[in-house]
């Protein structure tokens, strides 16, 4: 069945030059680009975005992460789309995260680790009214 995920490619992928090799691996999928937006978001849009984690200990730093310098958000779509970015992304922990996944492969880190995806139909749902109200 088609779905919508919501996918940001963040700062430091950005910074270091890699929304093009992230980009390419999603398209090599077969999943298709809806929307796509660089912009640099402020410390609401964070905070609405990661709502279950504005309490945690890790919060302040990943705000000032990912308000601190531009990112590319988009809406990817295919069958499973959700489940199956999730599966490309790897394991949130860069260090840990499978070989062949986009964080195995790419990131050394927990808290910079590169992309985000929605973790089910319930959060890709608030996650694209969020990111792309009206789409
Ligand atoms: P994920 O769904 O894989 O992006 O991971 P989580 O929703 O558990 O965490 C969201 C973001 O918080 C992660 F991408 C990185 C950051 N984080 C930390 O900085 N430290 C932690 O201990 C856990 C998560």
């Amino acid at each position: 069945m088609s779905e919508r995920t919501l996918v940001l490619i963040k700062p430091d992928a950005v910074r270091r030059g890699l929304i093009g090799q992230i980009l390419a691996r999603y398209e090599r999928k077969g999943l298709s680009i809806v929307a796509m937006d660089q912009r640099t978001i402020d410390p609401t849009l964070s905070d609405a975005h990661y709502a279950e984690h504005v309490e945690k200990p890790f919060y302040p730093a990943l705000r000032e992460f990912v308000t601190g310098g531009p990112l590319v958000a988009l809406v990817l779509e295919g069958d499973q789309a959700i489940d199956v970015v999730r599966a490309m992304n790897g394991a949130t922990d860069g260090r840990k995260a499978a070989p062949g996944t986009i964080r195995g492969d790419l990131a050394l880190s927990n808290s910079e680790n590169l992309v985000h995806a929605s973790d089910s139909a319930d959060a890709a749902k608030r996650e694209l009214d969020l990111w792309f109200p009206g789409l």
